[in-house]
Parts: C-alpha cells; structure tokens; sequence
C-alpha cells in the first residue's frame, strides 16, 4: 500500500495516511439515570477513538452501550472488532477522501458502531487537515441547528415530575419534546402533557416495547397530534410496522430497524414508516449517514438525528451532519449540560435560548477535546501504529 505522508495545507489536495489509532475507554457517570423501555443507563462506557492521519488528529466516539440492550453491540464487543478487524482494515493504508475508508471493512457485517467510531474519527482528521468545518466537509450549509431533547421514564413513575422536567426544557428553548414510554405508561403521559403544555412539539419513543397485538391500544395515541411515534414495534421488524403504520394517523418514525439506505428503501416500500431518525453509529458512519440522506431526501422523507447520550465528541459529530439539508427537524442533539456535569470538550456544546445550537466554524469537530480531563477520566488506553509509521 502507498504510505506517503499528506499535504497539510487548507485548501491544498490532501490524503489520510492512518499513522495511528488511538483508542481511549472513559467512565462517564450521567447527571440522573436515564429509563427507557429496554432499561436504565446511570453511566457511560465511553471508548473514544483518537486517529493520527497525514499529521492532523481526528476524535470519533464509539456509540454502543455497555448492554447489549438497544441493539446487539455492547462496549467490548466493538472493541474487539476494533482492535482484530477494524484498525488492521486501515493501519498504514492512504485513503484520498474519507468515504473511501468504510471500503477497507467492506467484507465486515454489521457492528456498525464499531465501524463508526473509526470512521467518524478519520472524518474530523480529514477536516482539520483541509482547515474546514466538519460540517462542511459532510456537504452541511446550515450555521444553526434547532434541537429537541429525550426525556426517559422518570425513575419515581410519577407523571408529575415528567411534567416537571418537561417545563425546565420548554423554558430552556427546546424545540421539541420526546418522551420515552412502554405498556403502561404511555396514553395517560401523552394526556397529561398535552393538558399541561397545549399544543407543544411532542412526539414518543417505544424503543420497541409492543408488538401488533397492541394496535388498538396505540391508535388512543392519535387523538394527540403527536408528530411521531417512534420505533413502537420489534428492533428488527418493518413488516409489522407497516401493518401499524396502516391503522395510524400519528407517523411512524424507525430508529432500530434501519442500518442502511436498503432498509430504509425496503421500509417505505412498505410503508413501514414517513420518517426516519439517523443515527451515525446504527449505520455505521459518515458516508452511510451521506447516502441515507440523499436517499431520503430524493424520496421526500423526513430526517432528523437521534443521539446515544453522547459526550461531546459524538455530540458535535452529531451537529456536524445536522446541518445537511435533508434534516428538517429538530433532533436529540441536546446540550453537554444534559447528562454531564463536565463535559470532555472544550467549551461544551450549548444550546442557545432559542433552542439552536450553532455550528462550530473552526477545523473539523471545532471545539478542544480535555486531555487532562479525558487523562483523568481514562480507565484504559490501547495505541495501536502502522509499521514503519512515525507516530
Ligand atoms: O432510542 O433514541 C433512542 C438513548 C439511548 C439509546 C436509545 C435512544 C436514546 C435516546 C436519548 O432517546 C437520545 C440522547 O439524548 O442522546
Ligand atoms: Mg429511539
């Protein structure tokens, strides 16, 4: 393979020769407990992934969960894909443009979060490197993102503090409110909101708690406008969701269920869904999120970006592909101050009274990453060079 180092000049041709991987496994406790239908997350596993490509550095953050809960990757399992088959895939290889780097595991199924975390990070590295915006190296025009927050299931049961929560966040700015729910604690909620708040943004996560038996009991949800309900049915199901979809006047939005623009294409062949969350770890990185996109746009179909209860690493890779033009609506990108009480990127990423977050103007990712924090909060670090490499 060609090995010569890159041209380091904004605006000068450039190419990501993969010097070294980096891997870095963080414990970042959340502010509370956060409840979803599948189970409650009170810390994350965070593995971020620092790669050294043609001098400039680039930071990617692997999405999984420490359970393999919301989908079938858990924190060791991506890194074992990583270290075995990923990294090896693209150590000491030149690529010219980041979307050729997901060519190098072609061959590899599925563990997209595994792939993402890597890919992502050469990503921000090729950004620096042409002194561009991440956002912009994505083809993103947009300098504002409006943002939504996910709100869990409150650990007391009670819809009161829902509500409660819900108020701080409508008077923070937040653009839209999704509420997470399950059998049991989901018409009665959407009730009790739409009687406190009116005619709110409102939509509700299911992280897949039903099944079509349960039909008659989701269409009571249609009589509250929501603008989606998402993901109601099996991880991997559109068939199903179809057969909702059917029944429903609310939308439905598929999280879960779509890893590539196939699924999605198969999808609203059947009428499985109008809308489609994106998340670049359940699709395995920048170039998919690309191709979904422009698929979904070619097709008119709704995008916004959902969120794994990043740090900010994968926060603002999160705002950076906000601003492609197919995401019209606002998405789980909230701010750090969320979930941590120290977020690991300097300044935080911040959401502005009018509930948009403004896109960062410098090279890549566009805020610091803390060393000295992320030093203090590392529990085990693996550096992993290309033969021959100066790193
Ligand atoms: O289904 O969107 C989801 C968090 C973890 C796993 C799955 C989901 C979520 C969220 C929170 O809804 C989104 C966020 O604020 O990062
Ligand atoms: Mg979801």
């Amino acid at each position: 393979m060609s090995t010569q180092p890159a041209a380091g000049a904004a605006g000068r041709s450039a190419s990501l020769y993969i010097e070294q991987v980096e891997l870095i496994r963080v414990a970042m406790p959340l502010k509370k407990p956060f409840t979803t239908s599948f189970g409650t997350t009170t810390a994350r596993d965070v593995v971020l992934v620092r790669v050294q490509a043609g001098g400039a550095e680039g930071w990617g953050e692997l999405t999984a969960m420490a359970e393999p809960l919301y989908n079938e990757e858990t924190v060791e399992t991506a890194l074992i894909i990583l270290e075995r088959h990923l990294i090896p895939l693209v150590l000491g290889r030149t690529f010219g443009h980041p979307r050729e780097v997901s060519g190098a595991w072609r061959a590899v199924r599925r563990h997209y979060m595994a792939k993402a975390a890597l890919e992502t990070a050469c990503w921000d590295a090729w950004a620096r490197l042409k002194g561009i915006p991440l956002a912009r190296a994505l083809g993103g025009d947009k300098d504002r993102v409006p943002v939504g927050v996910s709100i869990g299931i409150p650990q007391s049961r009670r819809i009161e503090d829902l509500l409660r929560e819900i108020e701080g966040f409508l008077a923070a700015g937040y653009r839209r409110i999704k509420v997470k729910i399950e059998p049991g604690w989901d018409v009665e909620v959407a009730r009790e909101i739409r009687r406190a708040f009116g005619d709110i943004p409102l939509m509700l996560d299911a992280n897949s708690a039903y099944t079509l038996e349960d039909a008659d009991h989701l269409q009571r949800l249609d009589e509250f406008g929501l603008m989606m309900i998402e993901q109601p049915l099996a991880h991997d199901d559109i068939v199903d969701h179809a057969r909702l979809q059917a029944r429903l006047q609310t939308p439905i939005c598929l999280d879960e269920s779509i890893h590539s623009v196939d699924d999605a294409r198969r999808a609203l062949d059947l009428g499985a869904c109008r809308i489609i969350n994106v998340k670049v770890g359940r699709i395995g990185g920048h170039a998919a999120m690309q191709d979904l996109h422009d698929f979904c746009r070619s097709r008119g179909v709704p995008l916004w970006c959902g969120g794994m209860l990043e740090t900010g690493v994968g926060r603002l890779h999160n705002v950076a592909l906000t601003t492609l033009p197919g995401f019209t609506l606002p998405g789980d990108t909230a701010g750090s101050d969320r979930y941590w009480h120290e977020d690991i990127i300097e300044p935080p990423v911040s959401v502005d009274g009018d509930g948009t977050i403004r896109v960062p103007e410098g090279p890549g990712l566009g805020h610091a990453v803390r060393e000295d924090l992320v030093e203090r909060l590392a529990r085990e670090r693996r550096i992993f060079r290309a033969e021959g490499g100066t790193g």
